[in-house]
């Protein structure tokens, strides 16, 4: 029998060697935690994600919006459906990890805290929050875990659009009455730093990149990220006539980078450990939801112990 040395060596050299790992595998322990974590937070954050803007379906200002918004929400709703499949490959059961959640055990992005007030919300969050975590996520695409990776190509072609379809909003509202282009402004200012702090914390203070990197679950770091994030994102909101609310923002000619000005990371802890405007109200959201569905838990359930039977009575008769 080989022994666990061995074994961590092979698994290395079959990760450096861009060979991706499937759930049958044999992996460290430690991966197999780290990836349930990273996944299951990705999932919750999909599903209390569609919180702020399912806030908004009722109120959207014409059929058109509303039914681009519906379909959004409900791809989020996707989104967290096939995460948790990963999830489960790793051999966790989905009733544990919605329990998590539920317990406020498990954490989700940070972003999904802050309230959605005015409808220019809407295209700042597919802007911003979807543009930050496509980011992310393309490099999610080459993830060193088969089914995350796999789950990602579809999800990524989704935010794609979803980005597109905040900026139009964006540059509606921009190019519309003065009163239109101060809503736009004012939800810039407001979902700028908080969509800058879903890189997560900064590189000297993340505890988990090192693992991550090595495994290749993670092949940029939250820093890399959240610059190329800054870079792609100021140019886009100076040609629709907005200003980035940061006084310290420039570009530098010789990092070939904008500067930018220091995050705000109390507020971000305070956010990630429950205390930010919405966390409660997030949760207990949730929490109704999945109770309000037990119905159809249940309905679903009965339906296959139907087929079941009856599949075990043809099979008898014949
Ligand atoms: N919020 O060691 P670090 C979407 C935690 S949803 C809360 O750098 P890691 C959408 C982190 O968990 C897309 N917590 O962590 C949906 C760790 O704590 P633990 C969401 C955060 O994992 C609806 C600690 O801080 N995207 O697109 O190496 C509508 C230290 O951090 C946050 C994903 O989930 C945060 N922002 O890197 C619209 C992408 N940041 O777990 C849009 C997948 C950090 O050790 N996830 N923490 O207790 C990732 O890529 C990585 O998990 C992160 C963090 C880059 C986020």
């Amino acid at each position: 029998m080989q022994n666990l040395e061995q074994l961590e060596l092979q698994f290395q050299a079959k990760i450096d060697a861009e060979i991706k790992i499937e759930p049958k595998d044999w992996m460290p322990e430690a991966y197999r935690k780290t990836l349930i974590r990273q996944i299951s937070q990705h999932a919750h954050s999909e599903i209390v994600g569609m919180l702020p803007e399912g806030n908004w379906i009722t109120r959207a200002p014409s059929l058109r919006r509303k039914a681009v918004l519906l379909a959004k929400v409900q791809d989020e709703g996707g989104h967290g459906l096939y995460l948790y499949s990963a999830a489960e490959t790793l051999g966790i059961d989905r009733d544990t990890l919605i329990n998590d959640l539920h317990s406020g055990k498990a954490k989700y992005s940070s972003i999904f805290n802050y309230p959605s007030l005015i409808w220019a919300d809407m295209g700042a969050i597919g802007w911003l929050v979807d543009g930050a975590a496509i980011m992310n996520q393309v490099m999610l695409c080459r993830t060193s875990y088969g089914p995350y990776a796999r789950a990602m190509v579809r999800i990524c072609k989704e935010e794609s659009f979803h980005q597109r379809q905040g900026y139009e909003i964006m540059l509606t509202l921009a190019q519309g009455s003065p009163e239109q282009k101060r809503m736009a402004q004012d939800a810039l200012n407001r979902w700028w730093w908080p969509s800058l702090m879903m890189f997560g914390p900064p590189d000297s203070e993340s505890t988990n990149s090192e693992s991550s990197i090595k495994w290749k679950i993670k092949r940029m770091s939250n820093d890399e990220l959240r610059q190329r994030f800054v870079d792609a994102t100021v140019p886009q909101a100076e040609l629709i006539g907005l200003k980035v609310p940061d006084k310290d923002l420039k570009w530098n000619e010789e990092r070939g980078h904008y500067d930018f000005g220091a995050l705000d990371w109390d507020e971000f802890w305070a956010v990630v450990k429950g205390n930010g405007p919405c966390n409660k109200e997030r949760l207990e959201q949730r929490v109704k939801a999945y109770e309000d569905g037990a119905w159809v838990r249940e309905a679903a359930l009965a339906h296959a112990e139907k087929k079941k039977e009856r599949a075990e009575k043809v099979g008898a008769v014949a």
